[in-house]
């Protein structure tokens, strides 16, 4: 049994969140966030597929578990709805993560965004992943904040301090902001320093949120047979960024990364994408699960 992250149910109000949680760099559970949102009892699978058709989407697949930024393939939402729906086999895992605006009319259904949130326009996006989907650990420089709208999550969450604990990749590698260590089966003869991190944990219902605050490490489990959730992130100026050492490094370390692999992958695609031929339909708003 691991500690728990705090829960609360107390609709939360903006200034409150932001003072008690975002700046002060502490996970919450939220109990009842979204009362209103009828996506609560309409949105699956099968409503995602009526609604967005074969419309191109990137599936984020992965044999390991671990879903590299855009290494998906490109296909139709209907046919990564069927491959959700028919039980994909156990290592190969399929997630997808389409911005809220692409869901045109659905993302009413998604809305008022919750009271708690303190933030004008966070960057919103909709991930849809099968039962056993993995998120392997790693950590991002935005706050984050999760409604679970269908199925369940459980979430395994280590503190910015921790850091070297769970040896963080190589800053020279594209994947740096995930750790090395497999925190269900760690080999401590390489990674020793784990057996002093210490994990939390949270089982995220439908209805529910979790709130994870930057430079937060997180691992991700998706339990339900249908998973959808609706990720709220931005960047917090006023977090603990200057003031925890370890976020600090961990900035720096997440920009060497972005300096490196991520900006010149986005350019030299966007040079690709205004060619004639890659604009007569080849392209996708889309991005797979780690595009962030
Ligand atoms: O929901 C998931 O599987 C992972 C989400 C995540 O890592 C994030 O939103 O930062």
């Amino acid at each position: 049994m691991f500690p728990s992250i705090p829960r609360t149910t107390s609709l939360l109000e903006a200034a409150e969140f932001e003072r008690n949680y975002s700046r002060a760099s502490q996970p919450v559970v939220l109990e009842n966030p979204v009362p209103d949102w009828s996506a609560l009892a309409d949105w699956n699978v099968d409503a995602f597929a009526a609604h967005l058709g074969d419309a191109e989407v990137v599936i984020g697949l992965s044999d390991d578990a671990v879903f590299r930024e855009n290494s998906g393939e490109r296909a139709s939402f209907s046919s990564f709805a069927q491959r959700l729906l028919s039980d994909m086999p156990v290592g190969k895992k399929g997630v997808v993560n389409l911005p809220m605006e692409r869901l045109g009319s659905m993302a009413e259904q998604a809305s008022p965004p919750p009271s708690t949130l303190h933030v004008k326009s966070p960057i919103t996006q909709v991930w849809l992943s099968p039962c056993n989907a993995i998120t392997t650990l790693h950590y991002d420089l935005s706050d984050v904040l999760v409604v679970q709208v269908k199925g369940t999550k459980r979430w395994s969450l280590y503190h910015p301090n921790d850091w070297r604990r769970l040896y963080p990749r190589s800053m020279f590698k594209p994947l740096g902001y995930h750790g090395r260590v497999d925190i269900d089966a760690p080999d401590l003869k390489r990674f020793p320093r784990f057996e002093a991190a210490q994990r939390f944990e949270a089982v995220v219902e439908a209805g529910q949120a979790i709130f994870v605050p930057a430079g937060w490490w997180h691992q991700v489990y998706s339990l339900g047979s249908e998973n959808i959730s609706v990720h709220y992130r931005w960047v917090n100026p006023a977090s603990q960024t200057l003031r925890i050492p370890s976020l600090l490094r961990l900035t720096l370390h997440n920009a060497f990364i972005d300096l490196r692999f991520r900006y010149p992958r986005q350019i030299w695609r966007k040079l690709r994408g205004s060619r004639p031929q890659a604009a007569s339909g080849n392209r996708s708003s889309s991005q797979t699960s780690q595009s962030r």
